[in-house]
Protein backbone atom coordinates (compact mmCIF):
# COMPACT_ATOMS: atom_id res chain seq x y z
CA UNK A 1 0.00 0.00 0.00
CA UNK A 2 1.98 2.38 1.23
CA UNK A 3 4.52 1.28 -2.14
CA UNK A 4 1.45 2.27 -4.54
CA UNK A 5 1.16 5.55 -2.92
CA UNK A 6 4.39 6.45 -3.50
CA UNK A 7 3.99 5.51 -6.66
CA UNK A 8 0.77 7.46 -7.40
CA UNK A 9 2.66 10.37 -5.47
CA UNK A 10 5.63 10.47 -8.28
CA UNK A 11 3.30 9.44 -10.82
CA UNK A 12 1.12 13.19 -10.25
CA UNK A 13 4.28 14.92 -9.65
CA UNK A 14 5.64 13.78 -13.14
CA UNK A 15 3.01 15.81 -15.42
CA UNK A 16 4.75 18.57 -15.87
CA UNK A 17 6.18 18.84 -19.58
CA UNK A 18 9.92 20.20 -19.29
CA UNK A 19 11.11 18.26 -22.37
CA UNK A 20 10.42 20.39 -25.75
CA UNK A 21 9.84 17.15 -27.59
CA UNK A 22 12.66 18.40 -29.87
CA UNK A 23 14.30 15.63 -32.40
CA UNK A 24 17.55 14.54 -30.73
CA UNK A 25 20.23 16.98 -30.62
CA UNK A 26 18.44 19.93 -31.92
CA UNK A 27 18.63 21.80 -28.28
CA UNK A 28 16.91 25.39 -29.30
CA UNK A 29 13.99 27.49 -29.84
CA UNK A 30 13.64 30.38 -31.99
CA UNK A 31 10.91 32.71 -31.58
CA UNK A 32 9.29 34.15 -34.85
CA UNK A 33 7.52 36.93 -33.81
CA UNK A 34 4.62 37.65 -35.93
CA UNK A 35 5.39 36.02 -38.64
CA UNK A 36 3.09 34.77 -41.25
CA UNK A 37 2.32 31.13 -40.95
CA UNK A 38 3.58 30.85 -44.40
CA UNK A 39 6.78 32.36 -43.86
CA UNK A 40 7.34 29.83 -40.99
CA UNK A 41 6.57 26.60 -43.24
CA UNK A 42 9.21 27.83 -45.96
CA UNK A 43 11.97 29.29 -42.84
CA UNK A 44 11.38 25.17 -41.77
CA UNK A 45 12.61 24.02 -44.41
CA UNK A 46 14.78 26.33 -46.47
CA UNK A 47 16.56 27.21 -42.98
CA UNK A 48 15.41 26.49 -39.48
CA UNK A 49 16.17 22.26 -40.17
CA UNK A 50 19.31 22.19 -41.67
CA UNK A 51 21.07 24.54 -39.12
CA UNK A 52 19.84 22.49 -36.74
CA UNK A 53 16.80 24.46 -34.70
CA UNK A 54 14.52 22.18 -32.70
CA UNK A 55 11.79 24.16 -32.62
CA UNK A 56 9.81 27.93 -33.19
CA UNK A 57 7.51 29.80 -31.31
CA UNK A 58 4.95 30.93 -32.89
CA UNK A 59 2.67 33.83 -32.28
CA UNK A 60 -0.91 33.48 -30.93
CA UNK A 61 -3.11 31.85 -34.10
CA UNK A 62 -6.51 32.20 -32.40
CA UNK A 63 -9.01 35.40 -33.45
CA UNK A 64 -7.88 38.49 -31.89
CA UNK A 65 -9.49 42.28 -31.44
CA UNK A 66 -8.32 44.81 -34.50
CA UNK A 67 -7.53 47.67 -33.01
CA UNK A 68 -6.95 50.62 -35.09
CA UNK A 69 -6.03 53.46 -32.26
CA UNK A 70 -3.51 52.92 -32.75
CA UNK A 71 -3.22 51.19 -35.72
CA UNK A 72 -2.60 47.53 -35.59
CA UNK A 73 -0.33 47.28 -32.52
CA UNK A 74 1.46 43.94 -31.93
CA UNK A 75 -0.05 44.04 -28.70
CA UNK A 76 -3.84 43.65 -30.08
CA UNK A 77 -3.21 39.91 -30.53
CA UNK A 78 -2.56 39.31 -26.92
CA UNK A 79 -6.75 39.74 -27.01
CA UNK A 80 -8.59 37.03 -27.99
CA UNK A 81 -11.74 37.48 -29.33
CA UNK A 82 -12.35 33.31 -30.07
CA UNK A 83 -10.63 30.12 -30.32
CA UNK A 84 -11.34 29.84 -34.39
CA UNK A 85 -7.34 29.81 -36.16
CA UNK A 86 -7.98 33.19 -37.84
CA UNK A 87 -5.19 36.56 -37.47
CA UNK A 88 -2.79 38.62 -39.72
CA UNK A 89 -0.52 35.80 -39.84
CA UNK A 90 -2.66 33.37 -41.55
CA UNK A 91 -5.86 31.44 -41.36
CA UNK A 92 -6.51 27.67 -40.45
CA UNK A 93 -5.39 25.81 -43.51
CA UNK A 94 -2.38 28.12 -43.26
CA UNK A 95 -1.39 27.12 -39.98
CA UNK A 96 -2.28 23.18 -40.67
CA UNK A 97 0.66 23.65 -43.60
CA UNK A 98 2.92 25.25 -41.69
CA UNK A 99 2.92 22.58 -38.63
CA UNK A 100 2.83 19.86 -41.43
CA UNK A 101 6.11 21.42 -43.73
CA UNK A 102 7.70 22.10 -40.63
CA UNK A 103 7.26 18.38 -38.18
CA UNK A 104 8.26 16.90 -41.49
CA UNK A 105 11.68 18.49 -41.22
CA UNK A 106 11.98 17.95 -37.61
CA UNK A 107 10.67 21.46 -36.34
CA UNK A 108 8.66 21.43 -33.49
CA UNK A 109 5.46 24.23 -33.40
CA UNK A 110 4.89 25.96 -30.00
CA UNK A 111 1.97 28.18 -29.58
CA UNK A 112 1.78 30.91 -27.49
CA UNK A 113 -1.40 30.06 -25.40
CA UNK A 114 -3.39 33.43 -24.55
CA UNK A 115 -5.90 31.95 -21.83
CA UNK A 116 -6.04 33.90 -18.74
CA UNK A 117 -8.53 36.52 -20.44
CA UNK A 118 -10.21 37.69 -23.64
CA UNK A 119 -9.68 41.69 -24.79
CA UNK A 120 -9.86 44.24 -22.97
CA UNK A 121 -12.96 45.71 -20.62
CA UNK A 122 -12.97 48.64 -23.06
CA UNK A 123 -12.87 46.85 -26.71
CA UNK A 124 -16.41 47.90 -27.07
CA UNK A 125 -19.11 45.49 -29.18
CA UNK A 126 -19.21 44.86 -32.98
CA UNK A 127 -17.44 42.93 -35.49
CA UNK A 128 -13.92 44.12 -35.09
CA UNK A 129 -12.03 41.13 -35.12
CA UNK A 130 -9.59 39.41 -36.82
CA UNK A 131 -12.39 36.68 -38.14
CA UNK A 132 -15.17 38.81 -37.84
CA UNK A 133 -16.93 37.15 -34.90
CA UNK A 134 -18.60 39.61 -33.18
CA UNK A 135 -18.51 40.22 -29.56
CA UNK A 136 -19.58 42.69 -26.99
CA UNK A 137 -16.59 43.38 -24.26
CA UNK A 138 -19.13 44.81 -22.07
CA UNK A 139 -21.22 42.49 -21.72
CA UNK A 140 -18.90 40.33 -21.70
CA UNK A 141 -20.48 38.30 -24.43
CA UNK A 142 -17.93 36.04 -26.79
CA UNK A 143 -20.57 33.65 -28.85
CA UNK A 144 -17.97 32.95 -31.00
CA UNK A 145 -16.31 30.38 -28.02
CA UNK A 146 -18.98 31.02 -26.23
CA UNK A 147 -18.47 32.64 -23.12
CA UNK A 148 -20.77 35.16 -21.08
CA UNK A 149 -20.56 37.39 -18.02
CA UNK A 150 -20.65 34.09 -15.81
CA UNK A 151 -17.19 32.97 -17.33
CA UNK A 152 -15.07 35.95 -16.23
CA UNK A 153 -14.06 36.93 -12.50
CA UNK A 154 -15.54 40.09 -12.25
CA UNK A 155 -16.74 38.91 -9.07
CA UNK A 156 -14.01 37.41 -7.53
CA UNK A 157 -11.58 40.71 -7.89
CA UNK A 158 -11.82 42.67 -5.12
CA UNK A 159 -9.59 45.75 -5.62
CA UNK A 160 -11.67 49.20 -6.62
CA UNK A 161 -10.81 49.34 -9.77
CA UNK A 162 -11.28 45.46 -10.91
CA UNK A 163 -7.75 45.82 -11.58
CA UNK A 164 -4.35 44.28 -10.51
CA UNK A 165 -3.53 47.35 -8.64
CA UNK A 166 -0.48 45.36 -6.81
CA UNK A 167 1.56 42.79 -7.09
CA UNK A 168 2.11 41.99 -3.71
CA UNK A 169 -1.38 41.03 -3.18
CA UNK A 170 -1.62 37.54 -4.75
CA UNK A 171 -4.84 37.44 -4.62
CA UNK A 172 -5.46 40.58 -7.27
CA UNK A 173 -2.46 39.29 -9.45
CA UNK A 174 -4.70 36.05 -9.79
CA UNK A 175 -8.16 37.65 -10.10
CA UNK A 176 -8.40 40.44 -10.90
CA UNK A 177 -7.91 42.18 -14.49
CA UNK A 178 -4.18 42.36 -16.03
CA UNK A 179 -4.04 45.84 -17.94
CA UNK A 180 -7.49 46.02 -17.97
CA UNK A 181 -8.05 42.70 -19.53
CA UNK A 182 -11.69 40.38 -19.42
CA UNK A 183 -10.49 37.48 -16.97
CA UNK A 184 -11.23 34.70 -16.81
CA UNK A 185 -12.68 32.27 -14.54
CA UNK A 186 -10.58 28.99 -15.00
CA UNK A 187 -11.67 28.07 -11.50
CA UNK A 188 -14.62 26.84 -13.68
CA UNK A 189 -14.92 23.31 -15.34
CA UNK A 190 -16.76 25.02 -18.69
CA UNK A 191 -13.88 27.54 -19.01
CA UNK A 192 -11.14 24.89 -18.46
CA UNK A 193 -12.60 22.70 -21.09
CA UNK A 194 -13.03 25.87 -24.07
CA UNK A 195 -9.39 26.38 -23.14
CA UNK A 196 -8.63 22.64 -23.46
CA UNK A 197 -10.70 22.25 -26.34
CA UNK A 198 -9.05 24.98 -28.23
CA UNK A 199 -5.39 23.46 -27.23
CA UNK A 200 -6.49 19.91 -28.19
CA UNK A 201 -7.10 21.85 -31.75
CA UNK A 202 -3.74 22.67 -31.82
CA UNK A 203 -2.51 19.45 -30.58
CA UNK A 204 -4.72 17.40 -32.78
CA UNK A 205 -2.61 19.48 -35.83
CA UNK A 206 0.77 18.41 -34.75
CA UNK A 207 1.74 21.19 -32.11
CA UNK A 208 4.58 20.20 -29.98
CA UNK A 209 3.61 22.61 -26.86
CA UNK A 210 2.54 25.43 -25.42
CA UNK A 211 4.08 28.81 -23.82
CA UNK A 212 1.29 29.79 -21.44
CA UNK A 213 0.64 33.45 -21.69
CA UNK A 214 0.57 35.43 -18.46
CA UNK A 215 0.80 31.95 -16.15
CA UNK A 216 1.73 34.37 -12.98
CA UNK A 217 -1.90 35.50 -13.41
CA UNK A 218 -3.81 31.90 -13.13
CA UNK A 219 -3.47 29.80 -10.00
CA UNK A 220 -1.05 27.08 -11.07
CA UNK A 221 -4.15 24.26 -10.00
CA UNK A 222 -6.03 26.27 -12.63
CA UNK A 223 -4.08 25.44 -15.22
CA UNK A 224 -3.12 22.43 -13.94
CA UNK A 225 -6.86 21.54 -14.10
CA UNK A 226 -6.66 22.35 -18.52
CA UNK A 227 -3.46 20.86 -18.70
CA UNK A 228 -4.80 17.64 -17.52
CA UNK A 229 -7.86 17.66 -20.24
CA UNK A 230 -5.08 17.89 -22.75
CA UNK A 231 -4.73 15.23 -25.76
CA UNK A 232 -1.39 13.43 -26.37
CA UNK A 233 0.97 14.88 -29.12
CA UNK A 234 -0.24 13.56 -32.78
CA UNK A 235 1.23 9.89 -33.61
CA UNK A 236 2.28 11.23 -37.00
CA UNK A 237 5.22 13.27 -35.34
CA UNK A 238 5.78 11.82 -32.17
CA UNK A 239 5.77 8.55 -30.55
CA UNK A 240 2.68 7.22 -28.29
CA UNK A 241 2.00 9.20 -25.21
CA UNK A 242 4.43 12.19 -25.50
CA UNK A 243 2.84 14.98 -23.79
CA UNK A 244 2.99 18.68 -25.21
CA UNK A 245 5.78 20.95 -24.05
CA UNK A 246 5.00 23.56 -21.21
CA UNK A 247 6.44 26.76 -20.48
CA UNK A 248 4.53 29.43 -18.33
CA UNK A 249 5.69 32.96 -18.52
CA UNK A 250 6.20 33.79 -14.84
CA UNK A 251 8.08 37.05 -14.28
CA UNK A 252 9.69 36.73 -10.98
CA UNK A 253 12.71 39.18 -10.28
CA UNK A 254 12.08 38.17 -6.89
CA UNK A 255 10.73 41.18 -4.48
CA UNK A 256 7.10 39.63 -5.05
CA UNK A 257 5.42 37.30 -3.48
CA UNK A 258 4.36 34.85 -6.49
CA UNK A 259 7.44 32.55 -7.29
CA UNK A 260 8.19 31.02 -10.48
CA UNK A 261 8.62 27.29 -8.71
CA UNK A 262 4.93 27.32 -7.95
CA UNK A 263 4.60 26.37 -11.25
CA UNK A 264 6.84 23.78 -11.55
CA UNK A 265 4.22 20.71 -11.05
CA UNK A 266 3.06 22.54 -14.53
CA UNK A 267 6.05 22.68 -16.71
CA UNK A 268 8.62 24.79 -17.13
CA UNK A 269 8.97 28.66 -16.28
CA UNK A 270 10.16 31.38 -18.24
CA UNK A 271 13.55 32.89 -15.89
CA UNK A 272 13.46 36.46 -17.03
CA UNK A 273 16.53 36.88 -13.98
CA UNK A 274 18.45 35.19 -16.91
CA UNK A 275 18.57 38.33 -19.23
CA UNK A 276 18.27 41.07 -16.98
CA UNK A 277 21.46 40.06 -15.18
CA UNK A 278 23.37 38.97 -18.28
CA UNK A 279 22.76 42.87 -19.92
CA UNK A 280 23.65 44.19 -16.79
CA UNK A 281 26.85 42.09 -16.66
CA UNK A 282 28.00 42.86 -20.28
CA UNK A 283 27.03 46.67 -19.82
CA UNK A 284 29.23 46.44 -17.13
CA UNK A 285 26.31 48.14 -14.53
CA UNK A 286 26.89 47.71 -11.12
CA UNK A 287 30.36 47.09 -10.71
CA UNK A 288 29.54 43.74 -12.78
CA UNK A 289 31.90 41.57 -14.97
CA UNK A 290 31.99 38.62 -16.52
CA UNK A 291 34.25 37.05 -14.45
CA UNK A 292 31.29 36.79 -12.06
CA UNK A 293 29.54 34.17 -14.34
CA UNK A 294 31.28 31.39 -13.16
CA UNK A 295 28.64 30.35 -11.69
CA UNK A 296 25.92 31.26 -13.89
CA UNK A 297 22.90 29.19 -13.42
CA UNK A 298 21.52 28.13 -9.81
CA UNK A 299 24.36 29.76 -8.15
CA UNK A 300 22.82 33.73 -9.73
CA UNK A 301 19.28 32.17 -7.63
CA UNK A 302 18.12 31.37 -10.89
CA UNK A 303 15.55 28.27 -11.03
CA UNK A 304 17.00 24.73 -11.46
CA UNK A 305 18.52 24.39 -14.99
CA UNK A 306 15.75 21.67 -15.92
CA UNK A 307 12.74 24.11 -15.13
CA UNK A 308 14.35 27.08 -17.38
CA UNK A 309 13.47 28.42 -20.18
CA UNK A 310 15.95 31.60 -20.86
CA UNK A 311 16.49 34.15 -23.28
CA UNK A 312 18.02 37.51 -23.85
CA UNK A 313 14.94 39.19 -24.50
CA UNK A 314 11.82 38.97 -25.71
CA UNK A 315 8.77 40.25 -27.24
CA UNK A 316 7.87 42.43 -24.23
CA UNK A 317 11.35 43.98 -22.49
CA UNK A 318 12.74 44.35 -26.19
CA UNK A 319 10.16 47.26 -26.33
CA UNK A 320 10.33 48.16 -22.34
CA UNK A 321 6.82 45.91 -21.99
CA UNK A 322 6.70 43.36 -19.26
CA UNK A 323 9.88 43.28 -17.25
CA UNK A 324 13.38 43.32 -17.24
CA UNK A 325 14.01 46.89 -17.17
CA UNK A 326 16.66 49.08 -19.36
CA UNK A 327 19.57 46.20 -19.00
CA UNK A 328 17.74 44.19 -21.39
CA UNK A 329 20.04 43.26 -24.69
CA UNK A 330 18.69 43.64 -28.07
CA UNK A 331 19.13 43.90 -31.42
CA UNK A 332 19.55 47.09 -32.05
CA UNK A 333 23.42 46.96 -29.49
CA UNK A 334 23.94 44.28 -31.73
CA UNK A 335 27.83 43.55 -30.31
CA UNK A 336 26.64 42.90 -26.77
CA UNK A 337 23.45 40.90 -28.29
CA UNK A 338 25.54 38.47 -30.21
CA UNK A 339 27.93 38.30 -26.87
CA UNK A 340 24.78 37.33 -24.79
CA UNK A 341 23.27 35.38 -27.15
CA UNK A 342 27.27 33.75 -27.88
CA UNK A 343 27.15 32.92 -23.93
CA UNK A 344 23.77 31.78 -23.59
CA UNK A 345 24.32 29.29 -26.22
CA UNK A 346 27.71 28.13 -25.15
CA UNK A 347 26.59 27.92 -21.61
CA UNK A 348 24.88 24.40 -20.28
CA UNK A 349 22.20 26.10 -18.27
CA UNK A 350 18.44 26.64 -19.18
CA UNK A 351 16.09 25.26 -22.54
CA UNK A 352 17.38 28.09 -24.76
CA UNK A 353 14.71 30.27 -26.46
CA UNK A 354 16.22 32.92 -29.47
CA UNK A 355 14.76 35.91 -30.24
CA UNK A 356 13.90 36.96 -33.75
CA UNK A 357 12.28 40.54 -34.12
CA UNK A 358 11.57 43.37 -36.78
CA UNK A 359 12.09 46.76 -36.65
CA UNK A 360 10.03 49.34 -35.85
CA UNK A 361 11.26 53.08 -35.85
CA UNK A 362 11.88 53.92 -31.79
CA UNK A 363 11.19 57.08 -30.83
CA UNK A 364 12.15 57.76 -26.95
CA UNK A 365 10.76 60.17 -24.86
CA UNK A 366 11.61 61.19 -21.86
CA UNK A 367 13.47 57.79 -21.65
CA UNK A 368 10.43 55.88 -22.84
CA UNK A 369 9.60 54.71 -26.72
CA UNK A 370 6.30 56.13 -27.51
CA UNK A 371 6.05 53.52 -30.87
CA UNK A 372 6.82 50.43 -28.19
CA UNK A 373 3.28 49.30 -29.85
CA UNK A 374 4.00 49.67 -33.56
CA UNK A 375 3.24 46.03 -35.15
CA UNK A 376 4.77 44.25 -38.09
CA UNK A 377 6.41 45.29 -41.04
CA UNK A 378 3.19 45.58 -42.66
CA UNK A 379 0.99 46.63 -46.15
CA UNK A 380 -1.18 49.50 -46.49
CA UNK A 381 -4.40 47.33 -45.99
CA UNK A 382 -3.01 46.01 -42.91
CA UNK A 383 -1.54 42.48 -43.95
CA UNK A 384 1.83 41.65 -43.09
CA UNK A 385 4.73 41.53 -45.24
CA UNK A 386 6.22 38.29 -46.47
CA UNK A 387 9.50 37.56 -44.53
CA UNK A 388 12.12 38.41 -47.88
CA UNK A 389 15.35 36.92 -48.47
CA UNK A 390 17.95 38.65 -49.52
CA UNK A 391 21.07 37.07 -51.39
CA UNK A 392 23.53 37.40 -48.57
CA UNK A 393 21.12 35.73 -46.70
CA UNK A 394 19.66 38.18 -44.60
CA UNK A 395 16.27 39.37 -44.23
CA UNK A 396 14.62 42.10 -46.07
CA UNK A 397 11.39 44.17 -45.44
CA UNK A 398 12.29 45.28 -41.77
CA UNK A 399 12.53 41.74 -40.52
CA UNK A 400 15.96 42.04 -38.35
CA UNK A 401 16.20 37.75 -38.44
CA UNK A 402 18.81 37.97 -35.70
CA UNK A 403 18.66 33.54 -35.86
CA UNK A 404 19.78 34.41 -39.29
CA UNK A 405 22.86 36.58 -37.93
CA UNK A 406 26.40 34.47 -38.85
CA UNK A 407 27.07 33.91 -35.20
CA UNK A 408 23.98 33.24 -33.62
CA UNK A 409 22.97 30.79 -36.47
CA UNK A 410 26.40 28.89 -35.41
CA UNK A 411 26.02 29.22 -31.60
CA UNK A 412 22.77 27.08 -32.35
CA UNK A 413 24.83 24.37 -34.04
CA UNK A 414 27.73 24.45 -31.31
CA UNK A 415 24.85 24.41 -28.89
CA UNK A 416 23.66 20.97 -30.48
CA UNK A 417 27.50 19.66 -31.00
CA UNK A 418 28.19 20.25 -27.64
CA UNK A 419 24.63 18.80 -25.61
CA UNK A 420 25.58 16.35 -22.86
CA UNK A 421 28.88 17.84 -22.23
CA UNK A 422 29.94 19.82 -19.12
CA UNK A 423 30.75 22.71 -18.43
CA UNK A 424 34.34 22.79 -17.90
CA UNK A 425 37.88 24.72 -18.24
CA UNK A 426 36.46 28.07 -16.74
CA UNK A 427 39.47 31.18 -16.93
CA UNK A 428 38.90 34.52 -16.20
CA UNK A 429 41.17 37.72 -16.01
CA UNK A 430 39.21 38.55 -13.11
CA UNK A 431 37.93 41.75 -15.43
CA UNK A 432 35.68 40.76 -18.47
CA UNK A 433 38.01 38.40 -20.26
CA UNK A 434 36.58 34.75 -19.98
CA UNK A 435 36.63 31.28 -21.35
CA UNK A 436 34.80 28.26 -20.53
CA UNK A 437 35.12 24.86 -22.83
CA UNK A 438 32.10 22.26 -22.69
CA UNK A 439 33.87 19.06 -21.88
CA UNK A 440 36.03 18.00 -25.26
CA UNK A 441 33.59 18.68 -28.30
CA UNK A 442 34.01 22.93 -27.71
CA UNK A 443 35.83 25.80 -26.16
CA UNK A 444 34.51 29.60 -26.33
CA UNK A 445 36.39 32.55 -25.50
CA UNK A 446 34.87 36.40 -24.72
CA UNK A 447 36.59 39.58 -24.54
CA UNK A 448 34.66 42.31 -23.01
CA UNK A 449 37.25 44.87 -21.57
CA UNK A 450 38.88 47.20 -24.20
CA UNK A 451 42.15 45.62 -24.44
CA UNK A 452 43.30 42.37 -26.56
CA UNK A 453 44.01 39.11 -25.06
CA UNK A 454 47.34 37.20 -24.58
CA UNK A 455 47.23 34.30 -22.91
CA UNK A 456 47.13 31.04 -23.36
CA UNK A 457 44.05 28.69 -22.36
CA UNK A 458 43.38 25.16 -20.88
CA UNK A 459 41.00 24.14 -23.57
CA UNK A 460 40.36 20.12 -22.96
CA UNK A 461 39.98 19.66 -26.66
CA UNK A 462 42.00 17.51 -28.34
CA UNK A 463 45.04 18.41 -30.23
CA UNK A 464 43.90 19.42 -34.11
CA UNK A 465 42.76 22.69 -35.66
CA UNK A 466 39.79 24.18 -35.32
CA UNK A 467 37.59 26.78 -37.04
CA UNK A 468 36.35 29.75 -35.31
CA UNK A 469 32.81 29.74 -36.03
CA UNK A 470 32.14 33.61 -34.70
CA UNK A 471 34.25 34.87 -37.33
CA UNK A 472 33.25 32.33 -39.57
CA UNK A 473 32.92 28.31 -40.14
CA UNK A 474 33.97 25.63 -41.97
CA UNK A 475 33.31 25.11 -45.34
CA UNK A 476 34.73 22.44 -47.63
CA UNK A 477 37.10 21.71 -44.96
CA UNK A 478 38.09 24.78 -44.39
CA UNK A 479 37.57 27.72 -41.70
CA UNK A 480 36.34 30.71 -43.77
CA UNK A 481 37.18 32.96 -39.99
CA UNK A 482 39.61 32.45 -38.07
CA UNK A 483 41.63 29.14 -36.99
CA UNK A 484 43.50 29.63 -34.37
CA UNK A 485 42.73 32.49 -31.15
CA UNK A 486 45.82 32.76 -28.63
CA UNK A 487 45.99 36.14 -29.38
CA UNK A 488 43.04 37.29 -31.42
CA UNK A 489 42.02 41.02 -30.75
CA UNK A 490 38.60 40.45 -31.27
CA UNK A 491 35.91 40.55 -28.51
CA UNK A 492 34.62 37.34 -28.99
CA UNK A 493 36.02 34.25 -30.02
CA UNK A 494 35.17 30.84 -30.40
CA UNK A 495 36.91 27.24 -31.03
CA UNK A 496 35.19 23.78 -31.59
CA UNK A 497 36.03 20.44 -33.06
CA UNK A 498 36.57 20.74 -36.76
CA UNK A 499 34.96 17.54 -36.67
CA UNK A 500 32.21 18.75 -34.61
CA UNK A 501 31.17 21.32 -37.04
CA UNK A 502 29.43 18.38 -39.17
CA UNK A 503 26.07 17.86 -37.86
C1 LIG B 1 -2.79 46.85 -24.09
C2 LIG B 1 -2.46 48.28 -23.72
C3 LIG B 1 -2.98 48.59 -22.33
C4 LIG B 1 -4.48 48.30 -22.26
C5 LIG B 1 -4.74 46.88 -22.67
C6 LIG B 1 -6.23 46.53 -22.71
O1 LIG B 1 -1.06 48.47 -23.78
O2 LIG B 1 -2.74 49.97 -22.04
O3 LIG B 1 -4.93 48.50 -20.94
O4 LIG B 1 -4.20 46.65 -23.97
O5 LIG B 1 -6.88 47.34 -23.62
C7 LIG B 1 0.61 42.83 -24.25
C8 LIG B 1 1.15 44.23 -24.04
C9 LIG B 1 0.18 45.10 -23.28
C10 LIG B 1 -1.19 45.07 -23.94
C11 LIG B 1 -1.64 43.61 -23.92
C12 LIG B 1 -3.03 43.41 -24.51
O6 LIG B 1 2.38 44.17 -23.34
O7 LIG B 1 0.68 46.43 -23.29
O8 LIG B 1 -2.10 45.90 -23.24
O9 LIG B 1 -0.73 42.84 -24.72
O10 LIG B 1 -3.12 43.91 -25.78
C13 LIG B 1 2.84 41.75 -16.72
C14 LIG B 1 2.39 40.30 -16.79
C15 LIG B 1 2.90 39.57 -18.01
C16 LIG B 1 2.73 40.38 -19.28
C17 LIG B 1 3.40 41.72 -19.09
C18 LIG B 1 3.26 42.61 -20.31
O11 LIG B 1 2.75 39.62 -15.61
O12 LIG B 1 2.16 38.36 -18.10
O13 LIG B 1 2.77 42.39 -17.98
N1 LIG B 1 3.25 39.65 -20.46
C19 LIG B 1 2.33 38.87 -21.34
C20 LIG B 1 2.69 39.02 -22.81
C21 LIG B 1 2.38 40.42 -23.27
C22 LIG B 1 0.89 40.69 -23.17
C23 LIG B 1 0.24 40.01 -22.03
C24 LIG B 1 0.91 39.18 -21.17
C25 LIG B 1 -1.22 40.07 -21.95
O14 LIG B 1 4.02 38.65 -23.01
O15 LIG B 1 2.84 40.66 -24.58
O16 LIG B 1 0.67 42.11 -23.04
O17 LIG B 1 -1.70 38.99 -22.76
C26 LIG B 1 5.83 43.81 -12.94
C27 LIG B 1 5.30 42.42 -12.74
C28 LIG B 1 5.11 41.68 -14.05
C29 LIG B 1 4.31 42.54 -15.01
C30 LIG B 1 5.04 43.88 -15.19
C31 LIG B 1 4.35 44.79 -16.18
O18 LIG B 1 7.19 43.76 -13.37
O19 LIG B 1 6.21 41.69 -11.94
O20 LIG B 1 4.41 40.49 -13.78
O21 LIG B 1 4.18 41.86 -16.25
O22 LIG B 1 5.11 44.51 -13.92
O23 LIG B 1 3.11 45.16 -15.69
C32 LIG B 1 10.66 45.80 -12.31
C33 LIG B 1 10.17 44.66 -11.43
C34 LIG B 1 9.22 43.75 -12.21
C35 LIG B 1 8.08 44.60 -12.68
C36 LIG B 1 8.67 45.67 -13.58
C37 LIG B 1 7.62 46.58 -14.19
O24 LIG B 1 11.48 45.29 -13.37
O25 LIG B 1 11.28 43.91 -10.98
O26 LIG B 1 8.75 42.68 -11.43
O27 LIG B 1 9.57 46.48 -12.86
O28 LIG B 1 6.95 47.26 -13.18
Amino acid sequence: MRILLLLLAAAGLCWGQYNPNTVPKRTSIVHLFEWRWQDIAEECERYLAPNGFGGVQVSPPNENIVITNPNRPWWERYQPISYKICTRSGNEEQFKDMVKRCNNVGVRIYVDAVVNHMCGAAGGSGTHSTCGSHFNAGNRDFPAVPYSGWDFNDGKCHTGSGEIERYDDIYQVRDCRLSGLLDLALEKDYVRSKVAEYMNHLIDIGVAGFRIDAAKHMWPGDIRAFLDKLHDLNTQWFSAGTKPFIYQEVIDLGGEPIKGSEYFGNGRVTEFKYGAKLGTVLRKWNGEKMAYLKNWGEGWGFVPSDRALVFVDNHDNQRGHGAGGSSILTFWDARLYKMAVGFMLAHPYGLTRVMSSYRWPRNFQNGKDVNDWVGPPSNSDGSTKAVTINPDTTCGNDWVCEHRWRQIRNMVIFRNVVDGEPFSNWWDNGSNQVAFGRGNKGFIIFNNDNWNMNVNVQTGLPAGTYCDVISGQKENNKCTGKQDFGTLPYHLSIKMMEKARVI
